[in-house]
């Protein structure tokens, strides 16, 4: 079997202000990341992931904690130097760790230099390399475009009487892909990570580097259950998202990847199975190597079940074109912890579980979300201490960006850390010496992943005589088969496995350890990951 990291190998997030400090100052660093890189891998005792994927280290005002980049070619002076991200690079490569960077092109800050010079006039050469418009003749913003954080997407310059778009902060104007010389800049910024050694690239907000070249207004959005917030705040992303030539922007970004040998892309992208895989390229799959599949990740409580989870994971199946690889997640940086979304009848650490056997076994690339392989839960953080800007506008996102739980004390940092420890009891060295912990569960997942190919890249089909609340699926390479049974409900459940389908061992349970057999019986939320004869 042909081994490629990046289809094989699973991707760990490293959120970087909250996974390691090493100088005091209560913020994580790149210095940091390094001294915790024996965790990740390196020797057996370590989790085992394949590649890091760092959220933007650029130099930034940390309007929106990096994703407003005002250097793409340097370091945040507060995480390091672009000496400590070489080092990082190497280091990391020693223990078999692929790097890849946030890249984060549909916006910049506004202290980027091209902003300060194209904001500086409206002759200045740079003018256009960003999104200037006049107002409407009665002044108003150039379309109703809102902004993602809330409020128009328009901020008005008086110097030089335009608006400029941004679609997300004031502080991240959007920048304009569709001047060749912002494209070319761009794809430079591409190659001088590649020649440090980056492996690859997650792209920030993907779907929206193009907008529609008349700027039309958006229709509002239709549907009745957002209420009244519907009118002023949400409305269909026609014409700034998805826009239909995008595709031919993200086959030069992949051009430019394919210059340098094993390097990966993954794309943030959204919407229905069919409109994720476009960014794959569609039949000819010469787009991104991966575009983000959340569908998983936007299911929450009670809708949490096996027949939801296994049409996602069906549709998703189908919707992919010959040639292009799946992937999964469960948390990231912008949603609640898995082990939080899912807590409607305080079990959510049972279904958290239940999420980690899903996302190691299932056939794709997985990403890990740091500290969800703790279990790590949203943290209340008292409002004094909240940081996220765009928690003014909805949903702040600092609940799960709280500092790594490395002992019981914390281990993040000597000093006050930047957003406070969640639930401590939760943490590395602890769940080190629990062999029922969610991190062995999860280590032994990763571990047994490692060395099956039936699970690195066996054909997937779901299991359809099983009782309701149940969803199973086998993996199979050849004559190498695994059998995933998950009981999503929360009674007991008993049932006989064909004999087609002959039980050889238990590779790993969400509770304990039993024995194989044809019979399974499986509490509430329990799952199991079997080996077939
Ligand atoms: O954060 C969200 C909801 O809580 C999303 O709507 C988010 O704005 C969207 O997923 C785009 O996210 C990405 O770009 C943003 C940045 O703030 C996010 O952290 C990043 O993942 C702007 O760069
Ligand atoms: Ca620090």
């Amino acid at each position: 079997m042909s081994y490629l990291w990046w289809k094989h190998g699973v991707i760990y997030q490293i959120y970087p202000r909250s996974f390691q400090d090493s100088n005091g100052d209560g913020i994580g660093d790149l210095a940091g990341i390094i001294e915790r890189l024996d965790y990740l891998n390196g020797s057996e005792h370590s989790l085992g992931v394949d590649a890091i994927w760092l959220s933007p280290t650029y130099p930034s005002p940390m309007a929106d904690f990096g994703y407003d980049v005002a250097d793409y070619e340097d370091v945040h002076p507060g995480f390091g130097t672009l000496a400590t991200m070489d080092r990082l690079i190497e280091e990391a490569h020693k223990r078999g760790i692929r790097v890849i960077l946030d890249f984060v092109p549909n916006h910049t800050s506004s202290e980027h230099p091209w902003f300060i010079e194209s904001r500086s006039s409206a002759e200045s050469a740079k003018r256009d390399w960003y999104i200037w418009r006049d107002p409407k003749p009665e002044g108003s913003p150039p379309n109703n475009w809102i902004a993602q954080f809330g409020g128009p997407a328009w901020e008005w310059d008086q110097r030089t009487q335009q608006y400029y778009l941004h679609s997300f902060l004031i502080e991240q104007p959007d920048v304009n892909w569709r001047n060749p010389d912002v494209e070319q800049a761009m794809h430079d910024v591409l190659r001088f990570w590649m020649r440090r050694g980056i492996d690859g690239f997650r792209i920030d907000v993907m779907d929206r580097i193009v907008k529609d070249p008349e700027l039309r207004d958006n229709p509002p959005q239709p549907r009745r259950e957002f209420g009244k917030l519907a009118q002023t705040l949400l409305q269909v992303h026609q014409y700034d998202q998805d826009w239909p030539d995008i595709m031919d922007y993200v086959r030069r970004i992949r051009a430019v990847v394919d210059e340098f040998p094993d390097r990966m892309t993954v794309g943030e992208v959204f919407g229905t199975p069919a409109n994720i895989v476009r960014y794959y390229g569609g039949q000819t799959v010469d787009g991104l190597h991966l575009a983000f599949n959340f569908p998983l990740v936007r299911v929450w409580g009670e809708r949490w079940t096996a027949e939801l989870v296994r049409r996602r994971v069906r549709e998703f199946e189908a919707a992919l074109p010959p040639g292009a690889w799946p992937n999964w997640v469960v948390g990231n940086h912008d949603v609640d912890r898995v082990a939080t979304r899912m807590n409607h009848d305080g079990l959510a650490a049972d279904r958290a579980r239940l999420a980690a056997l899903l996302l190691l076994t299932l056939r794709g690339t997985p990403f890990l979300y740091y500290g969800d392989e703790l279990g790590m839960e949203n943290t209340d953080i008292p409002e004094e201490k909240l940081q996220d800007p765009a928690r003014k506008y909805g949903r702040g996102r600092d609940p799960e960006r709280t500092p790594m739980q490395w002992t019981p004390s914390g281990g993040f940092s000597r000093a006050e850390p930047w957003l406070p420890y969640g639930d401590l009891t939760r943490n590395v060295e602890d769940e080190r010496a629990d062999s029922d912990s969610m991190l062995a569960f999860q280590r032994k997942l990763l571990w047994t992943r490692r060395r099956s190919d039936a699970l690195l890249v066996g054909a997937y089909a779901d299991l359809p005589d099983v009782p309701d609340g149940v969803y199973a699926f086998t993996r199979t390479r050849g004559l190498d088969r695994t059998l995933t049974v998950l009981n999503f409900d929360t009674r007991p459940v008993a049932f006989d496995l064909p004999s087609a389908l002959t039980v050889a061992a238990t590779l790993a349970a969400t509770h304990g350890n039993p024995p194989p057999s044809q019979r399974l019986e499986l509490r509430g939320l329990e799952g199991r990951l079997l080996q077939l004869a």
